[in-house]
């Protein structure tokens, strides 16, 4: 399978309150790093770079005025003689009026944020971008004809919605791409989120849409993040009703509960017939990933690639969270070799 991934991810390295201290994200540099040794020692096959899209391709999801504030964030920052993260410390919530843009950064912040995991560093803004790269790539190369690619993308994207971050996600990858391929004679996309947070972005971007079919299997918010989106009963509205599917699990949930609710949206989007599947690929499923709280083993993760490829589609694979990062490389590259029929 064909892998795009670029080093410029390594200029994203922020900060977030654990416990209430100030540490390194689970989302480091050293998780796609882990992945790439994977790709290359299992001679997954090709590594290629990206190709460069720019704020267009990212604004045919996000706005116009998002996009700007992340790519002038840390400057806005740093003009007011701060130099540590950016972080957002209020929000708009509910009675608070959210219809005026703040022209303070601080202000800025909480209208463009849904929590306080999305640092802004002087390096955040080029690692997005280029994040969105590899993902818009990995689509240019489905729709000449590759069968399947690997986007490494980090940070990952699927908390993004069309005008906030969260979670770790600035641009929703998977969106970009998936839009990518409707603008360029795709009729129908399938994206299905096998990340163990529930793709809150994704779907929030598609949600009255019918081109795009999005599912997401996680854990159930009541109990897991995003906690405020992710129910069964979030089925789409107008013209998209019916085109979103929720299928939330317990903590505790192994193979045989995952497996069952994968194969149900997996014959679901086989019944849709998209042209192109979208893989938000988490791996944060896994037993001892230290934020979630399911149980799936490393050798799962081959089934999760052989169950995705019975739909038999042309399929990207954008990579998403995983946390466990002495194990992420094998059990994501477990998925694509799965994907291939390897075992
Ligand atoms: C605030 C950020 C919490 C994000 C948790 C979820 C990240 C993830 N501490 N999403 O797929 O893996
Ligand atoms: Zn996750």
């Amino acid at each position: 399978m064909l892998t795009i991934y670029s080093n410029a991810h390594r200029l994203h390295h922020a900060t977030e309150l654990k416990d209430g201290v100030l540490k390194p994200c689970f989302e480091m540099p050293s998780r796609a790093d882990t992945i790439l040794a994977r790709v290359q020692a299992v001679g997954l096959g090709e590594v290629i770079a990206p190709r460069e899209f720019g704020s267009a391709s990212y604004a045919r999801v996000h706005s116009e005025r998002y996009v700007r504030f992340l790519e002038q964030a840390w400057h806005e920052w740093q003009a007011l003689g701060r130099q540590h993260d950016a972080l957002p410390l209020i929000w708009p919530v509910r009675d608070l009026r959210s219809d005026i843009e703040p022209q303070h950064i601080d202000g800025k912040l909480g209208f463009y944020a849904m929590d306080a995991g999305v640092a802004i560093t002087a390096g955040t803004w080029q690692a997005v971008k280029s994040s969105a790269d590899l993902a818009l790539t990995g689509m240019a190369a489905l729709l000449q004809g590759t069968p399947s690619a690997f986007a490494l993308c980090r940070p990952p994207g699927h908390h993004a919605a069309a005008e906030y971050m969260g979670g770790y996600c600035y641009l929703n990858n998977a969106a970009i791409a998936a839009q990518h391929a409707l603008d360029n004679g795709a009729k129908r996309v399938a994206v299905l989120d096998v990340d163990y947070h529930h793709g809150n972005g994704t779907q929030s971007i598609f949600y009255d849409r019918a081109d795009v079919l999005f599912s997401s299997l996680h854990g159930d918010p009541r109990d897991s993040y995003p906690y405020f989106l992710g129910h069964r009963d979030e089925t789409g509205a107008g013209a998209g009703l019916g085109f979103n599917h929720n299928y939330p699990l317990p903590h505790g949930t192994g193979w045989d509960g995952y497996a069952a609710a994968l194969q149900h949206a997996c014959d679901a989007i086989a019944a849709y017939a998209p042209d192109v599947v979208v893989i938000s690929l988490g791996v944060d499923t896994f037993k001892d990933d230290p934020i979630s709280h399911f149980q799936l083993e490393s050798a799962d993760f081959l089934k999760i690639g052989q169950t995705i490829a019975g739909i038999g589609r042309p399929t990207l694979f954008v990579m998403e969270g995983g946390y466990m990062v002495d194990d992420i490389g094998v059990n994501a590259v477990n998925v694509l070799r799965g994907f291939e029929g390897q075992r």
